[in-house]
């Protein structure tokens, strides 16, 4: 069968298929099962010659969960969990993978090995929840994901998250099958990525004077000062643990706005010249980058580090939240409008992105920012991650620019999940497991090639609120299987109630591994 009937097929099966055998989360495009098992025991070895780093993956995971370590091997004797890489394997997906379970094998295969990858996060579901018995079901599974661009981030400057933890967000992505990483590593409360040619933005820039961000109603300010930051060494270390687990980490540095930090280390690139201090309250700050040559030049030297300690295509560069108050009144911005013949300060901004994505742009890479990029004009090249809405994705999209999906009201997990009075201190707003799970990252009015701008959904965490690890665990869990089934296009808004259950099956999992999740889903409402 070819591979557009089948995924025509696999939508029935999916809609009447046993969940309540499996609870696969993401969702598979597809799934059989057969009659009869597979009893997992220490008679199995693992066979993946084109895929040696995926079968030690694998390996460590199984003994992880239950404890036997299963040895790699060349040749399959007895019985075998075979990864098999097919170039000729018919899939449009490099993610696409198919397994196969029957009695004495299972075989993974796909034309990748992130294909490859993806098959052992479902076997390793397979394996957790029938640990007690070890009895995997036999079945086949054909799945791809329907979004190429399924992202999660986190913000480490309002609250800093060491390397040992970001790679431990990593794995929680990539259980889910989450294959980008926005690491949000610049704003106004902290500088957390080390710049060899302008120490300062670490030396000062990392470090605050307090370590709560206020004025808040519960946290009081407790003058202990507050920091760290990335080494360059730690950070090709993380993207190099990210690569294992076929995640793009994409960088932000956030510019012209959110740059206090920065600015508390080169006053002089502000328009009024300072002095600051590294923000010890969050909001929107009028001091962002003043539109000077000495600005861009030290943004370009920031970006040429970038580039070399992160392989992806992209760079984000920020771009919301950039009050115009300072470049009104001062005069080189406004001899700049001027010159380059601007009406305005918003215009102004396009220019500085503009300026900023050549730059880029001649380095091979491209930008992502924030919508407000939309405001004075769009740089011809940009992609457009949409927050205050999906209004700033529609536009992108019906101009011609890719749009990534990540409004406030479906996707910020900074928010509530459940009732305020027994969640933990939170941002605000009101973001249930259930809404995000129903949230579509194609608009209603989009055509079918203009929806083919729309990469995916991405999940931001935000940390204003969050100040320790296991609370960033709490604001991950479980939402971040909703996004995951969102993301890979499984997702059923009208079946919530049996994502739901699979969900609980999950929570068995995040609870063996130690993993804070929020329990609000079982609230009694009303
Ligand atoms: C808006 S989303 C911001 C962040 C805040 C967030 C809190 C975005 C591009 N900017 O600076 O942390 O709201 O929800």
């Amino acid at each position: 069968m070819d591979y557009i009937k089948y995924l025509f097929f696999s939508f029935f099966t999916v809609a009447g298929n046993s969940y309540a055998q499996q609870s696969l989360i993401p969702a598979p495009q597809h799934l059989e099962i057969k009659s009869g098992n597979l009893n997992l025991d220490k008679n199995f070895s693992i066979l993946g010659k084109g895929s040696p780093e995926e079968a030690k993956f694998l390996q460590k995971n199984i003994k992880e969960i239950i404890g036997l370590e299963l040895p790699i091997s060349n040749k399959c004797t007895k019985k075998c969990i075979v990864l098999e890489l097919k170039k000729s394997y018919g899939a449009t997906s490099d993610e696409a993978y198919v397994v196969v379970v029957d009695a004495n094998q299972i075989v993974i295969t796909a034309n990748q090995n992130r294909g490859v990858f993806y098959g052992i996060q479902t076997l390793l579901q397979l394996i957790e929840e029938n640990r007690s018995n070890l009895e995997i079901p036999a079945l086949v599974i054909r799945d791809s994901p329907k979004f190429a661009y399924r992202g999660m981030h986190l913000d480490v400057s309002r609250h800093f998250f060491n390397a040992e933890e970001v790679k431990q967000y990593l794995d929680y992505l990539a259980a889910y099958k989450i294959n980008k990483f926005h690491w949000h590593l610049t704003d106004d409360q902290g500088w957390r990525i080390e710049i060899k040619s302008h120490p300062k933005l670490t030396e000062i820039g990392a470090f605050r004077k307090e370590s709560q961000i206020g004025p808040y109603a519960a946290m009081t300010f407790d003058g202990k000062p507050y920091g760290g930051f990335y080494t360059q060494e730690q950070i090709k270390d993380v993207v190099a643990y990210a690569q294992k687990l076929h995640i793009e980490i994409i960088p932000e540095i956030e510019m012209p706005g959110h740059a206090l930090a920065a600015l508390a280390a080169y006053p002089e690139l502000s328009c009024t010249g300072g002095p600051f201090e590294v923000g010890t309250t969050w909001g929107v700050m009028d001091d962002i980058f003043c539109p000077k040559d000495e600005t861009f030049a030290l943004l370009e030297d920031v970006i040429d580090e970038v580039i070399t300690l992160f392989p992806s295509k992209y760079i984000h560069i920020g771009g919301d939240e950039a009050p115009k108050t300072r470049w009104k009144t001062c005069s080189h911005c406004q001899e700049l409008i001027k010159k380059e013949g601007l009406k305005d300060e918003l215009e102004l901004q396009s220019y500085f992105i503009t300026r900023m994505e050549k730059y880029i742009n001649s380095k091979g890479k491209a930008i992502i920012g924030w919508d407000e990029i939309l405001e004075g004009g769009l740089a011809p090249n940009a992609t457009v991650m949409s927050w205050t809405g999906i209004q700033g994705g529609i536009h992108a999209a019906k101009t011609g620019h890719d749009a990534i999906m990540t409004p406030t009201s479906h996707l910020y997990f900074d928010y509530y999940q459940g009732n305020p009075q027994t969640e933990p201190l939170a941002f605000g707003g009101d973001l249930r497991l259930e809404k995000v799970y129903s949230f579509n990252p194609i608009p209603a009015e989009l055509s079918a090639e203009e929806a083919k701008h729309i990469l995916g959904p991405q999940a931001n965490l935000w940390t204003e609120y969050i100040t320790d690890f296991g609370q960033v665990q709490h604001m991950l869990f479980p939402r971040l299987m909703a996004l995951s089934e969102v993301a890979w296009g499984t997702s059923q808004p009208d079946q919530y109630k049996k994502f739901e259950s699979r969900v609980i099956e999950h929570m068995k999992t995040l609870d063996r591994k130690g993993i804070n999740y929020s329990n609000a889903i079982f609230e009694v409402i009303g």
